[in-house]
């Protein structure tokens, strides 16, 4: 299993930005190492120049990927404002996130509808990485086990059957860690993912166990191997630290 080192760049970076950090990167990283991969979570606008920019005499570099920050599941239709993963693809995508926790919290995306998304992207052929998360207030009020069980449940409720492990990662993000500096400690950390490990082999017996789970939540150069080096913790997804090729290149290569 390939450790997965993600950024997510949300609603930073214009086409220009996007092609300096992306090209920074590529030439800070040189070789991937076999043991990692890394996936750009750019915004739409900035997925062809970012996925141009990990290419060398025209041709992709193994280790380096971009993906979309969200999809809609439909192939094409009369849904203003929203994107197919055809239309991902198309730009160069071959990962996409769901059901991350800004979308959940500002959009109000629920859980039956970042199911769908999901099942739709895995279907289209795009490799997914489903979001979870607690807030503070579940934490604090006993529920981290059951919301967390929940949102994975219902997050891949309607999965083929015959996935492809490689191809779909959970993310755990507790939310009360995401952007706020606050850092979830290695026994929070290994108790969630612990947890999500045990809800993914319940689901999927032995593929359960080869599905990645990355921690994200403040992830910075100096937690990063600290964090991937916790059972359970097969990769990271990274905001804030990941929009310098700096300080992204130094995670990567953790
Ligand atoms: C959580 C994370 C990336 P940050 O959203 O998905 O952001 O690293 O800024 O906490």
């Amino acid at each position: 299993m390939k450790y997965l080192m993600a950024a997510n760049w949300k609603m930073y970076k214009n086409r220009q930005e996007a092609q300096k950090t992306a090209s920074e990167l590529f030439a800070k990283i040189g070789t991937m190492p076999e043991d990692r991969e890394l996936v750009i979570f750019a915004p739409f606008t900035a997925i062809e120049t970012t996925a141009e920019s990990f290419k060398k005499n025209g041709q992709p570099v193994k280790g380096f990927s971009v993906g979309g920050q969200d999809l809609y599941p439909a192939s094409e239709g009369a849904y203003t404002g929203e994107i197919s993963p055809g239309m991902l693809i198309d730009a160069g995508a071959t990962w996409v996130l769901t059901g991350h926790s800004e979308r959940r919290a500002i959009i109000g995306e629920n859980n039956a509808f970042v199911g769908q998304k999901t099942a739709f992207a895995m279907n289209a052929g795009l490799k997914t990485c489903l979001c979870i998360g607690e807030t503070l207030a579940e934490r604090e009020a006993g529920k981290l086990n059951s919301i967390l069980e929940q949102q994975i449940k219902e997050g891949v409720k309607d999965l083929s059957e015959d996935f492809n492990p490689d191809d779909f990662a959970v993310a755990y993000e507790p939310v009360w860690a995401i952007g706020t500096g606050k850092v979830a400690g290695v026994e929070e950390i290994t108790e969630a993912h612990n947890l999500v490990r045990s809800v993914l082999i319940k689901l999927f017996k032995e593929k359960g166990k080869q599905i990645r789970i990355l921690y994200g939540g403040s992830v910075k150069p100096d937690n990063a191997t600290q964090i991937i080096k916790l059972d359970n913790v097969d990769g990271v997804l990274v905001g804030g630290a990941s929009l310098q090729s700096e300080s992204f290149a130094k995670i990567v290569l953790a």
